[in-house]
């Protein structure tokens, strides 16, 4: 048997892409937050990153990349139906997003989730070493915790879920509520974005299960699962380079140049999701060209929207809804060669996106409900040099921490339009004051210090013996 680890990711996703090099598969690292975190402790304890490596079918040997070992767990063409596209993308992720579409519920698609969960406790339970800590991610793997614990009681597990975890009265609607509970609940420590979201779960699990607990700590089964706050952030020192970069800055300059030098760039980056209030904030732009208070060409809007889900019907409707807006404001007040709205439904590389981030004076980030959105963290740490603004909803994560953001009710269009004038007309000494603070924040609170301190409180997380019987 190959040599096993003590420090095991499991994730939906791994954190490779494939690639095809003179007609032969390869790999490469997929850059992302996550996987630049934990890579330190990947590396120092030859850790290995259980997940699935995209396509349907079969899945590769394991391999490793760049010191880490990567275990692919397979999916078949239904089970990516059922599992990912059914009950995570279209049960879970309306419902844990306050419902703002209505979740689907089927009975085979929470069957396929149990056996797909199944599998990836299976593979933890294999790679992971005597006493290894096991940290597994998000909202795909809610089972998984509880199911690795009955096979390996040995192991210390974490748990940390990206999106939000909703109150009680919308938890209650899902069909196999207790089993998800419970499948938390086999962890030692479960980590939220926020502090509301650990809250709602310690309640929930006294609420559901009769469990007590004391501050933020459960009683289960003699045992003591901690629940706490660990909001998410970026690799700030990554992101700074970045937009530091001489090719970076003038490629800004040159997006700025193409879209007639505006006065104004306002500038959304989102995957194509309901949950981003990406038609609310085409709406508050449509409804302030329409009274005048902005104009174009001397304003204009840059909207990315990544292809996101395609296969999911909410994700499809959408589409059409974005799109039909984008239109009208278009139609309405675009000229020949000037829309009023770059709309582009594509995916660009990290350096066309730090270029874009410092082309744009406006950045806006209006989710209806966001775990986090590091898209307004990342805008931030690019702002080196002080301009720029981050209209904010007050209903993703990172609003708790970014203060000084032009915060807005994304629910209240009026509320919008308000700060997104607010940011248009801003001075350039306020902006720069305001922007000095969040960066300061970003600098001290990135990826690498979230993963520390998850680590570090599992770490320390007290086993408690079984009560005598
Ligand atoms: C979930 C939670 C939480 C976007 N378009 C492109 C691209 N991106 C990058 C952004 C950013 C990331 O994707 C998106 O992260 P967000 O946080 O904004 O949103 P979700 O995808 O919904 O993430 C969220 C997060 O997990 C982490 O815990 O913050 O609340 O929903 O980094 O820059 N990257 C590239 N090309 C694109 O076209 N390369």
């Amino acid at each position: 048997m190959a040599e096993r680890s003590s420090f095991v990711v499991v994730a939906n996703r791994l954190p490779v892409d494939e690639v095809i090099v003179d007609g032969e598969r390869q790999w490469r690292p997929s850059p992302g937050g996550l996987v630049t975190a934990l890579h330190p402790v990947l590396a120092e304890q030859r850790g290995t990153w259980i997940g699935w490596a995209g396509g349907a079918g079969e899945a590769p040997e394991p391999f490793e990349l760049e010191g880490i070992r990567i275990h692919p767990v397979p999916l078949s063409a239904e089970e990516l139906e059922r599992y990912y596209e059914g009950q995570s993308n279209a049960t879970i992720w309306p419902l844990y997003h306050d419902a703002v579409e209505t979740p689907v519920y089927k009975r085979r698609w929470r069957e396929a989730y149990r056996i797909v969960n199944q599998r990836f406790a299976q593979a933890a339970a294999d790679v992971a070493a005597e006493g290894a800590t096991v940290w597994v991610q998000d909202y795909q793997l809610q089972l998984v915790p509880a199911m690795l614990r009955e096979m390996r009681p040995d192991l210390r597990i974490g748990f940390f879920l990206h999106i939000p975890f909703p109150p009680i009265e919308l938890f209650m609607q899902m069909p196999f509520r207790a089993e998800i509970l419970r499948g938390l609940l086999g962890a030692d420590l479960v980590g939220f974005q926020q502090r509301l979201a650990a809250q709602n779960f310690v309640r929930l699990a006294r609420h559901l299960l009769g469990l007590r607990y004391e501050g933020q700590s459960i009683q289960v089964d003699g045992r003591k699962v901690k629940a706490g706050a660990f909001p998410i952030s970026i690799d700030t020192a990554d992101m700074e380079r970045m937009a530091a970069d001489p090719g970076v800055q003038a490629r800004a300059k040159q997006i700025r140049a193409e879209l007639g030098d505006p006065e104004t760039v306002i500038l959304g980056v989102d995957r194509l999701d309901y949950t981003k209030g990406i038609e609310l904030r085409l709406k508050a732009f449509r409804e302030l060209l329409a009274d005048g208070k902005l104009a174009v060409p001397e304003a204009v809007m840059v909207q990315v929207a990544t292809p996101s889900r395609e296969r999911v019907e909410h994700y499809q409707t959408l589409r059409v809804k974005v799109e039909r807006e984008v239109g009208r404001i278009n139609g309405e007040f675009g000229r020949v060669g000037m829309p009023a709205v770059h709309y582009l439904h594509q995916s660009y590389s990290r350096t066309e996106l730090a270029a874009l981030y410092l082309a744009a004076d406006v950045m806006m980030v209006t989710p209806l409900r966001d775990g986090m959105n590091l898209v307004a963290k990342e805008y931030v740490a690019c702002r080196a040099s002080g301009g720029g603004a981050l209209v904010l909803s007050e209903f993703a994560g990172a609003a708790t921490e970014l203060k000084q953001a032009f915060l807005c009710n994304p629910h209240d269009p009026d509320g919008v339009k308000d700060a997104l004038l607010r940011a248009v007309g801003a001075e350039p000494s306020e902006l720069k004051r305001r922007m000095r603070v969040m960066q300061r924040h970003l600098r001290t609170h990135d990826v690498a210090e979230w993963a520390r301190t998850f680590l570090n409180e599992l770490g320390v997380t007290e086993r408690e013996p079984a009560p005598e019987a």
